[in-house]
């Protein structure tokens, strides 16, 4: 940010006079933010919307930013491209949906049995994670910032019960990331679909099951209508960070002001939506148990066959990956040694208030 902030500044000040410099700084702009959330979605897609609102109050208006719900501008898995190409200047949504592309951007969502919401944004902001974020973002011409996390997740709406591994023989289940890599060692078939389309999906029974969120979320969409089971402990997602991109040559074409502007708003959305979801799934998680669903855990070993394969499936892609290798050499240190000290501190402190 403070290295494209200070070229701006050096190249106004050569090219122009001192007048002319302050006016480029008066200068307005409008952006178009595409998202991979239906408009305004609880969470999701109403904190990028607080983000637009706040660069606007803070800027004066001089950036003012269009949020556009998946589908409205371009399809939300269409989301990555449009910023690229520089057809919309920012977008809002996860890493992990451009695996296809980069498979090591899914360390900057999630990792199965890996870091939790605090966790990862301890790497993020203060362990390296956003420095090796742009470098694996510098190809696309895209510029990466932390943009929220749900904290840990739940693992989802199944329409049997799963009382062991065989029960993923041949599970149809929407799950994103290196979730699916998982699911399909252990027999079942992952989906990659959008979150807006996973209601019918479910209520058609082209999916047995899907993942989502958790409480808040998934009471949005209704899931609990389209099966009986939600299986907890999100085993898959213990901490979905967001991501909001931005096109890196709109970027440095914003004065150093409103790049300033834009990096801080990002800040404040990241906390703010944690903050967020910490509130809403409790109150969530009480609507839904009224409305009778069915709460249930994987037994023991399902739990250990997961993350024996979540193990195995980091593995290979750190085999097949030069730049995931770099990515998780600075993951797996942060991990093993927040793991260390998480255990002397959060995990015997909820162990110890448990029963309260
Ligand atoms: C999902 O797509 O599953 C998220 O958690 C955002």
């Amino acid at each position: 940010g403070l290295v494209v902030a200070l070229a701006t500044l050096l190249s106004a000040c050569s090219n122009d006079d001192g007048a002319s410099a302050g006016a480029a700084t008066q200068q307005s702009f409008k952006w178009k933010m595409v998202t991979t959330w239906p408009k305004n979605f609880p969470g999701l897609g109403t904190i990028p919307q607080d983000f637009a609102d706040n660069v606007e109050k803070m800027s004066g208006g001089r950036l003012k930013i269009k949020v556009y719900g998946a589908g409205e501008m371009v399809p939300a898995l269409q989301t990555f491209d449009a910023v690229k190409s520089g057809a919309a200047q920012m977008g809002h949504g996860a890493a992990y949906y451009w695996k296809g592309k980069i498979p090591a951007a899914q360390f900057f969502t999630t990792i199965p049995f890996g870091m939790n919401a605090q966790e990862t944004n301890g790497w993020f902001y203060h362990g390296g994670g956003n420095e090796l974020w742009q470098e694996a973002y510098e190809p696309f011409g895209i510029i990466p910032f932390p943009g929220g996390n749900t904290g840990v997740q739940m693992a989802g709406w199944f329409q049997k019960e799963i009382n062991s591994l065989a029960d993923f023989q041949g599970l149809k289940i929407r799950i994103p990331g290196l979730a699916g890599e998982v699911v399909a060692d252990l027999g079942g078939i992952p989906v990659q679909m959008p979150g807006g389309e996973l209601f019918s999906a479910m209520q058609s029974g082209a999916l047995d099951a899907t993942d989502w969120v958790g409480p808040y979320n998934d009471l949005a969409f209704g899931l609990y209508k389209t099966a009986p089971y939600y299986y907890v402990t999100g085993w898959q997602e213990p901490g979905a960070a967001l991501e909001f991109i931005i096109n890196k040559q709109a970027f440095e074409q914003l004065p150093s002001d409103l790049q300033a502007i834009v990096e801080i708003a990002t800040e404040a959305a990241n906390a703010n939506m944690l903050a967020l979801y910490t509130a809403k799934n409790n109150e969530a998680l009480q609507s839904l148990k009224e409305k009778g669903v069915k709460i249930r855990k994987f037994p023991k070993d399902v739990i250990e066959a997961l993350k024996s394969s979540s193990l195995q499936s980091v593995k290979n892609l750190v085999a097949s990956d030069k730049m995931a290798e770099k990515i998780f050499n600075s993951y797996q240190k942060f991990l093993a040694q927040s793991s260390e000290y998480h255990a002397l501190t959060e995990q015997d402190y909820y162990h110890n208030r448990s029963g309260i």
